[in-house]
């Protein structure tokens, strides 16, 4: 059963950038109250309210995952180590995006799936073999009906997307070969609950992965892991290797226990963790919020850059609105002139001279804050300051 143990308040869909400023309402169910459990038995943290998945995944998603250049680093690196460890004759993408990351392979050596139409164009045109449907068993039948070789299946940010995760499972189970490898990404919660990264928590991320929780998992669908790489993308994220446990061929590594010592040592078995999480989260929005109104009283200018669906959460959540931030800057083409979910804060695209009459810069995207960071020298130059809530609100 899950135990609540954190409660955002009533909040908009993350990713719906709306072109008008408009009230949303909690009778025409624009706004969902967003609270987190933990299931003490499967170790898993999921949101208590799920979305269905085509309210949030539709032909207009706006995030692209090629939109910043750590991301296409981190994929293009990832691919090298795929090519190189696994030599996959066929590789599957669930959540392909705009194909960051298949983008390094050879056409006739992946297929992707993506459920919003408008990404999936984009690998289709580039000339891979794209099915635009949601991942389901389905799905995964129908694909096997005509590709009965897959031998990798990468999966980032998008497992701890879907609802169902036992046809998420079955579905892996149904498609991969039985000496396949499956190789997820997702923010890690331990990372989450060491920043007091609350932001994580929006209706797409219904659970948050942990190396114990996942353990419990696959372990259902006769899977085990083999091996587990702590990476920075997203604020702290885990990659799991994952296989079937009857293919003896491939040695567990102790990556798997040393991540699984840190997390129980950490306290992420039980639910008195999760409480005192709860109060950080609490103390962490008292202080943004003491830090930017103090910002506001000497009559200073913030303006947001990246405007992420994390920030959707924190502005929601904190109740900042355009009194506060003047305007958010961001590069996907898609948020371009749109507001804030939730909010009256405009999106402007993304133009260095934006940041000419600013003062302080809160980071929406605060785990791309090294990339920003080079970009943006002149600002710092200048005397410009940059506000984050992440590890604890503060000036830097
Ligand atoms: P970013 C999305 O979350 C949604 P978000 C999703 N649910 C998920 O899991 C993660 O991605 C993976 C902009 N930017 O990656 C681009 C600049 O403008 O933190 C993006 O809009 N300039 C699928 O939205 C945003 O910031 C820059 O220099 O929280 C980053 O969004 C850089 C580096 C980024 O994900």
């Amino acid at each position: 059963m899950n135990k609540k143990f954190l409660d955002l308040g009533h909040q908009p869909l993350a990713n719906k950038y709306l072109k008008s400023y408009r009230k949303l309402s909690i009778k025409k169910n624009e706004l969902y109250k967003l609270t987190v459990g933990f299931n003490p038995a499967t170790k898993l943290v999921s949101l208590v309210k799920k979305i269905p998945d085509k309210k949030m995944f539709d032909s207009s998603y706006p995030y692209k995952s090629s939109m910043s250049k750590t991301m296409i680093k981190s994929f293009r690196k990832l691919s090298i180590k795929i090519n190189e460890r696994f030599k996959p004759k066929m590789l599957l993408e669930i959540g392909s995006n705009d194909g960051a990351l298949i983008s390094n392979f050879e056409r006739d050596k992946v297929l992707c799936v993506e459920p919003c139409a408008n990404l999936a164009r984009i690998t289709k045109k580039k000339g891979y073999l794209t099915y635009n449907k949601y991942w389901n068993l389905k799905l995964a039948k129908q694909i096997k009906k005509k590709i009965n070789n897959v031998d990798v299946i990468y999966s980032a940010n998008t497992l701890t997307h879907i609802n169902n995760l036992n046809d998420v499972f079955a579905s892996i189970v149904h498609l991969l070969k039985k000496d396949g490898i499956l190789i997820i990404e997702d923010p890690s919660f331990l990372e989450c609950i060491k920043k007091v990264s609350y932001d994580q928590f929006y209706n797409e991320h219904i659970y948050i992965f942990s190396a114990l929780s996942v353990t419990k998992l696959i372990k259902r669908f006769n899977l085990e892991l083999f091996d587990i790489e702590t990476l920075n993308t997203h604020g702290g994220s885990l990659r799991y290797y994952i296989k079937f446990k009857d293919n003896k061929k491939i040695k567990i590594k102790n990556t798997i226990s040393t991540q699984l010592n840190k997390e129980i040592k950490f306290g992420l078995d039980k639910f008195s963790t999760y409480k005192k999480f709860g109060i950080s989260v609490l103390k962490s929005k008292e202080n943004l919020i003491k830090i930017i109104k103090k910002i506001k009283n000497l009559n200073k200018t913030i303006i947001g850059y990246g405007a992420t669906a994390k920030a959707s959460t924190v502005l929601n959540y904190c109740n900042i609105d355009n009194n506060m931030i003047d305007f958010f800057v961001d590069t996907t083409p898609d948020k371009k002139d749109k507001f804030m979910p939730g909010k009256k804060i405009l999106i402007k695209k993304y133009n260095q001279k934006l940041l000419k009459n600013t003062d302080y810069i809160f980071l929406g995207a605060w785990n791309f804050k090294d990339e920003i960071f080079k970009k943006e020298k002149k600002f710092i130059k200048r005397g410009g300051k940059f506000i984050t809530h992440v590890p604890f609100p503060k000036i830097i």
